[in-house]
């Protein structure tokens, strides 16, 4: 299979607690390549486009206020099956039932505090990535 590309994030619990190079080790572990890395701060507007998708679930305006609570790291990694490959290494969205040795395993704090993002599918993964990077950042 041809390189993919997906989009990551380190949320707000994880880089508060200076988590983010533990993370990234991770995937790097599993063979995935950043190819682009920014921390930014997001807005309340910006938070809310990212999760548009969640917009009806109970739990959006608290999903949307823990994004902004703290700086994130935005990146972009590459591999062969780099979307299934992020999803494995960060585990099941609840930590509770995440397999021993993910990310959201061993650092995520609750449902909603876990740690990370990855896009689920190669149409999400372009949008996301388009949403938080231009052409010229990415460095392959
Ligand atoms: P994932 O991040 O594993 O792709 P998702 O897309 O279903 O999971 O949900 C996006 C985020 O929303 C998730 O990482 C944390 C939050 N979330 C999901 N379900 C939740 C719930 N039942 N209670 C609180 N937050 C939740
Ligand atoms: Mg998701």
């Amino acid at each position: 299979m041809a390189l993919e590309r997906t989009f990551s994030i380190v949320k707000p619990d994880a880089t508060k607690r200076n988590l983010t190079g533990a993370i990234v080790a991770k995937f790097e572990a599993a063979g995935l390549r950043v190819v682009a890395s920014k921390r930014i701060q997001l807005t309340l507007a910006q938070a809310q486009q990212f999760y548009g998708v969640h917009s009806e679930r109970p739990f959006f305006g608290e999903l949307c206020e823990f994004m902004i609570s703290e700086p994130i790291v935005v990146q972009v990694l590459e591999g062969e099956n780099a979307i299934a490959k992020n999803r494995e290494v960060m585990g099941a969205t609840n930590p509770a039932e995440a397999a021993e040795g993910t990310i959201r395993k061993e650092f995520a704090l609750s449902i909603g505090e876990n740690s990370v993002h990855g896009s689920d599918a190669p149409e999400t993964a372009a949008e996301e990535i388009a949403f938080f990077f231009s052409g010229l950042e990415l460095v392959g």
